[in-house]
């Protein structure tokens, strides 16, 4: 029992009762607990260890509601979750109707927004101050970001309209230098510098107007000496950029001393216009593995907290796509793109081996895709590996730039159908059915890793934009058609053809008599799945996708435009946002699994 978190879950506002000594030992019951629940249930713990005083010191200086706290991505909302009386509820963080490791409005009516993608919350929190000054609200709102969601496409547009319109928005930056991996590009360069040689360049007379704007702090450090320039180092310096964007920069200050940070918050925090306070925190913070390895403990499952090891090593496909680029990157001239998952995607040893052959463009998937046309263009073949759920930010880069150029760039698709821990914002289930409209592409979703194999192999020699997605976990070494001769074929695609068939299997032991085809083309529908429909009397698909679009619509679309009258089955995920939840445990509530698609398919097959 935590004494204090406690207290605090009773009432957040007995936050406010307490003392100085006492927020410090806050500080300490917030990272117990999340050490230990993130140990048993995996999750971002690198990134929530670093945000913990920011957090505390931003509660206990607002009113939240009506004041609001919107914190970029939300990946970092542990702390913020455990203030607001999600305490005694943390530990089913990330379960099947637990608590969820993102904001989410369902949870409280803290949580603003239920997101999980970088570079939206500056654009949130400028219109929601925005309705406020309508209404003559003195509600304040605060957004959180990190230094590697500062880099963000996004972010830039927000920051470009904010410090022309003025609204009283404070952003508190939680610049750690880490994104992912270390945060990549010319503002994260900017940053660095802001910290490491504020003053070099000033004038003792500039420094000392500099440090007199101040707020409360300003006259006490003049006091202090004659070296000022060492005593500014970590203290109060303006950002030229953002200053030249309309927005007043403070900082850089400790964003791991909960005192400064009160103090200087308190100080700026009813100013007037937009305000950026740049902190500088440690990711990983109070957990030695992870300060020691903060890309490793971004992103973690079960662990084992004496050692910092996983408690399961498991192997996913991209590690195996990440595999067949590196050994291909010997005898091949093509170049591999990615927006800040290097690691995710099991691109790291490409990486190291391949340094000029490799581009990180940090989060910047809308530019990663047209960064990738251009190296098309010019002549070089290149992949770039992106997850399903952030392909969603490259729709028209895929539409416009790719497509309708025709350019021979292979978009590798990870995580792939439902996905483990992250909730709604994670899924990767809408690929299939928002690309296959887009003229010229090819997808392939590979039911096997010798299937997989076989199509990246080939890949290198494609002159055509195509999309290869693929789920997280390690597909089947193969999967096997079944005939019998059957008056029913079901053809599973990709990641479900392994359930698919072995739902097949049981049917047919049971005397259904069902022909199974494993399918890893979508589009365009090929020879393979043109012949099961002649075949057929009646078909079924199975995809791991939503149904709307997808793959067994192609199927409806392609026997309505031939005038083939067949009976279709089309099992897949219907039209709803899917919770949280291991993919295992969403697969059987979804009836995907083996015993979901049994029933759905003895249904079709007595019913029709
Ligand atoms: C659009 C988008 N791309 C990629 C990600 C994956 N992602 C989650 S957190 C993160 C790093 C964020 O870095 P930063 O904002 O500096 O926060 P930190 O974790 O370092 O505190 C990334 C790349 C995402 N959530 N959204």
């Amino acid at each position: 029992m935590k004494n204090l978190l406690e207290k605090i879950n009773q009432s957040p506002d007995n936050l406010k009762k307490l003392t100085r000594i006492e927020l410090e030992q806050l500080a300490n019951e917030i990272r117990e607990t999340i050490i230990d629940v993130v140990s048993r249930n995996g999750g971002h713990l690198a990134s929530n260890l670093g945000i913990v005083e920011i957090t505390i010191a931003l509660h206990y200086l607002l009113n939240i509601p009506p004041d609001k706290i919107i914190f970029d991505v939300g990946h970092q909302v542990y702390t913020h979750k455990l203030l607001t009386g999600r305490y005694r509820t943390f530990n089913t963080l990330r379960q099947y109707r637990g608590i969820s490791g993102f904001p989410n409005t369902q949870e409280s009516e803290t949580d603003l927004f239920t997101t999980g993608h970088a570079g939206t919350a500056i654009s949130a929190g400028m219109g929601i101050q925005t309705a406020e000054q309508m209404e003559k609200s003195s509600a304040k709102t605060v957004v959180v970001i990190g230094d590697g969601s500062l880099t963000n496409g996004v972010t830039f547009e927000g920051l470009n309209n904010l410090g022309a319109s003025k609204k009283n928005l404070l952003i508190v930056l939680n610049d750690n230098n880490f994104s992912i991996s270390k945060t990549r590009g010319a503002l994260s360069y900017y940053l660095t510098k802001l910290i490491t040689l504020p003053v070099l360049t000033k004038s003792r007379e500039e420094i000392k107007e500099i440090i007199e704007k101040i707020p409360g702090l300003g006259e006490q450090i003049l006091k202090v000496g004659k070296d000022i320039e060492q005593k500014t180092r970590y203290l109060v310096i303006p950002g030229v950029f953002f200053e030249k964007l309309g927005i007043q920069y403070f900082g850089p200050i400790d964003g791991n001393d909960i005192h400064r940070l009160i103090d200087v918050l308190k100080n700026i925090i009813d100013k007037e216009g937009p305000i950026i306070l740049h902190t500088i925190t440690r990711k990983g913070k109070g957990y030695k593995p992870a300060e020691e390895n903060p890309e490793k403990f971004h992103g973690i499952g079960p662990f084992n907290i004496d050692t910092g090891r996983p408690l399961t090593e498991s192997k996913s496909t991209g590690f195996f796509v990440g595999k067949i680029l590196e050994q291909a990157g010997e005898k091949n001239d093509f170049c591999v793109v990615t927006s800040a998952m290097e690691y995710g995607l099991g691109f790291d040893d490409f990486a190291r081996k391949f340094p000029k052959r490799f581009f990180d463009v940090g989060i910047a998937e809308s530019h990663s895709l047209i960064f990738a046309a251009g190296i098309a263009k010019a002549g070089k073949k290149t992949f770039v590996g992106i997850y399903s759920t952030f392909l969603q930010r490259t729709y028209d880069q895929i539409f416009h730039d790719i497509c309708l150029q025709k350019l021979p760039v292979i978009i590798l698709v990870d995580r792939a159908g439902i996905v483990s821990g992250d909730g709604p914002t994670h899924q990767g289930i809408y690929d299939i059915s928002f690309l296959r409209s887009i003229p010229e592409i090819t997808i392939f979703s590979p039911y096997s890793l010798e299937n997989l194999e076989e199509i990246m192999k080939a890949a290198f020699n494609w002159q055509k934009p195509a999309v290869i997605r693929y789920p997280r976990e390690l597909l089947p070494e193969t999967v096997q058609e079944i005939k019998q001769n059957g008056k029913i074929v079901c053809m599973g695609l990709g990641s479900m053809a392994s359930t698919a068939r072995q739902a097949c299997i049981f049917l047919n032991q049971q005397g259904f008599a069902i022909d199974f085809l494993p399918v890893s083309q979508v589009k365009p529908v090929d020879d393979k799945i043109k012949q099961a429909i002649g075949n057929y009397e009646k078909l079924i698909t199975c995809e791991e996708a939503v149904l709307s679009g997808g793959f067994g619509t192609s199927i409806l679309e392609f026997c309505s435009e031939k005038n083939i009258p067949r009976k279709i089955l089309r099992i897949g995920i219907p039209d709803a946002f899917i919770e949280t939840g291991s993919r295992e445990k969403l697969l059987e509530v979804l009836e995907l699994d083996a015993e979901g698609i049994i029933k759905k398919i003895k249904w079709f097959y007595e019913n029709t």
